[in-house]
């Protein structure tokens, strides 16, 4: 199991933030309609090689166990999540690691083109994974399944649900919630909640 950093802090909750046991559901759109025989995990841009998998091969992988906080910018936290799923690394091996050049990274979500941006250094995080499981059951549909993206250090929103593609980039690229004016990074304990 990968403990979160953040879970080690004497102070859990970030400023202007406050504890829900709850689970709320946040996202632009509603779940989209995914038919399995035809997900895949794309990884393309700036890596090795590019990588296209299907659920088959996705489930094949080693799967890797987070303990972490989850912190929306609407201002509600939820402590201690077990997330199970892949680690970016497994999948960034698969990939033949990244170029030198890649500095971003874009999650696209199946939500109708719906993508966030995070800076690759956070990507890869050592808690940072592609989940399927949520404290110890499979994710439903309105929190993102089959898999989604979870990165503990950053804002909910840069989580991205229904993932289906994660592109490799030289210059940030900013994202559905991002060109509406949310922070392009989103360090939660830096309140980095709109704007650069
Ligand atoms: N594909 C996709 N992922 C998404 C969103 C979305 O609209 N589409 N919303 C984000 C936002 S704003 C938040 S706060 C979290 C919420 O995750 P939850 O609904 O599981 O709590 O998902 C993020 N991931
Ligand atoms: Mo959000």
């Amino acid at each position: 199991m990968v403990t979160s950093p953040d879970t080690q802090r004497a102070n859990r909750i970030p400023p202007g933030q406050s504890q829900t046991h709850k689970w709320p559901v946040l996202d632009a759109s509603g779940t989209p309609p995914i038919d399995m025989a035809k997900w895949r995990l794309d990884l393309f841009g700036l890596i090795g090689k590019e990588v296209s998998l299907t659920w088959e091969e996705f489930l094949a992988l080693p799967r890797t166990q987070v303990l972490a906080d989850f912190h929306c910018v609407t201002r509600w936290s939820r402590l201690d999540n077990t997330w199970s799923g892949v680690s970016v690394a497994t999948l960034l091996e698969l990939a033949g690691g990244v170029k030198p050049e890649a500095k971003f990274v874009s999650a696209l979500g199946y939500d109708f083109g719906w993508t966030t941006n995070l800076p690759l250094a956070d990507f890869l995080a050592a808690d940072a994974l592609v989940a399927i499981e949520h404290d110890g059951e499979l994710l439903t549909p309105e929190h993102g399944a089959p898999a989604r993206l979870i990165v503990p250090q950053l804002y909910a929103w840069k989580s991205a649900k229904w993932l289906g593609g994660l592109e490799f980039l030289a210059e940030d690229r900013a994202g559905f919630w991002e060109r509406n004016g949310y922070h392009m990074h989103g360090d939660p304990w830096k309140e980095e909640r709109f704007g650069y």
